[in-house]
């Protein structure tokens, strides 16, 4: 097939934006240009050695990274062969698996965790069949949210292969990540990957060492441009000397990243979803039943983490009744999974919410 010419576009024009919740109530559009967009495809591409004979297939949602980019441009830019499914299910994988032509697979923690429980409840010649087709792959990448030790090796187990865990965000695309080829460490986020530096700062604005906790920094031509109609934020993120704040706070262990935690609490990843605890926070307020509210993550096996909202009511209301009304105004994965009901939320000296009390309570 002959093919066309594309058309010139100047790459530091705009090219995309993707919606991002973070530490403030509404999420934020994250602007990439065409020459963001090409770093972050081609460090991928090089690294995990696209070609134009991979077959994937992609089962994340399309307004995120991991989805758009990693997945699908990823494919587009190799000549390589995408499938689509409309929604996740593992019947559905396990199906097109077992046709033999996908090679290349990336998912996050949740997804390998419910392929895994499915996997589990098939009969051993059903187990054995998809095993066999999975040591034919190529690539299997988790990412997204931190991937548990005990996924990582029970997946190996079923599939022969160790994930590829690697670490990024909307505003910087795939930052950090274990070897193609080498060691994939467990708990592990891996190396800076080509063109992209990588720093940890302390808060006293001084550059961490082997083993010290520091924020991860991120310089390259993979960072976003700026958050859509928001120069305040946009300045905000990045230090004085361009560097941008990733907000999550890692550690160097003999040469690989390992992810600790995050500086705001009240940035919730849950099923590789980023939600705002703000965001749903204010939501709830809006109910005539509820006086005040403080929402955290809990930690969770399957979801990473899961939504967990402290309720102090004006009227009595059941936890059926705040679902059903916040279903009509979130989107499903937003919505809070557990509720304790309070007389009055811990506060610090200062007034704020303690989150960590919070948390106890459940
Ligand atoms: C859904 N359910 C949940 C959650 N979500 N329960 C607890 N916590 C949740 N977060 C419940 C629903 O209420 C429902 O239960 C049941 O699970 C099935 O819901 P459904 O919406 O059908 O879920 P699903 O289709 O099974 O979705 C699970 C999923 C999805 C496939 C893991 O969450 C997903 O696609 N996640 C990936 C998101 C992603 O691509 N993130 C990347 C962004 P009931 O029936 O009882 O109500 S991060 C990124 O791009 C950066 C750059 C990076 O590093 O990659
Ligand atoms: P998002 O803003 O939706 O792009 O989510 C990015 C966030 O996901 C990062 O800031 C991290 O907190 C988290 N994240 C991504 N990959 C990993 C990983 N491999 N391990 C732990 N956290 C991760």
């Amino acid at each position: 097939i002959p093919i066309a010419e594309l058309p010139y576009i100047d790459k530091s024009r705009k090219a995309m934006i993707l919606y991002t919740s973070g530490t403030t109530n509404k999420p934020k559009g994250v602007v990439s240009t065409h020459a963001n967009l090409e770093a972050q495809i081609s460090t991928l591409v090089t690294s995990w050695e696209w070609t134009n004979s991979d077959h994937t297939l992609c089962v994340l949602p399309l307004h995120h990274v991991h989805g758009i980019v990693n997945v699908i441009s990823c494919a587009m830019w190799s000549g390589a062969t995408c499938e689509f499914i409309p929604e996740f299910s593992a019947v559905e994988i396990f199906r097109l698996f077992k046709k033999g032509k996908i090679n290349v697979f990336m998912a996050v923690p949740t997804i390998y965790f419910k392929l895994i429980t499915y996997w589990e409840s098939l009969p051993i010649t059903e187990q054995e069949l998809l095993t066999a087709c999975m040591k034919k792959f190529r690539l299997m990448v988790c990412g997204s949210a931190a991937l548990p030790v005990s996924v990582m090796e029970k997946w190996h187990q079923i599939s022969g292969h160790w994930l590829l865990e690697r670490y990024g965000m909307t505003e910087i695309a795939m930052a950090i990540s274990n070897p193609f080829h080498g060691e994939r460490r467990p708990g592990h986020v891996g190396l800076p990957l080509p063109g992209v530096s990588v720093r940890l700062m302390g808060d006293s604005e001084e550059i961490k060492e082997e083993l010290e906790p520091g924020e991860i920094q991120i310089k390259g031509p993979n960072v976003f441009q700026s958050y859509w109609n928001k120069p305040s934020a946009t300045q905000e993120t990045f230090t004085e000397d361009g560097w941008f704040k990733t907000g999550d706070v890692a550690h160097l262990d003999a040469g690989y990243y390992k992810i600790l935690g995050r500086s705001s609490v009240d940035i919730i990843k849950s099923g590789g979803y980023k939600l705002s605890a703000l965001e749903i926070e204010e939501v709830l307020r809006i109910h005539p039943d509820i006086e005040d509210c403080g929402v955290v993550g809990l930690p969770d096996e399957e979801w990473g983490e899961v939504v967990a909202a402290v309720l102090v009511l004006k009227n009595v209301i059941s936890k059926e009744e705040i679902n059903t009304w916040l279903r009509e105004r979130l989107p499903g994965y937003k919505v809070p999974r557990l509720y304790q009901f309070v007389e009055e939320l811990p506060r610090n000296a200062m007034g704020k919410v303690t989150k960590n009390d919070l948390k106890i309570m459940f």
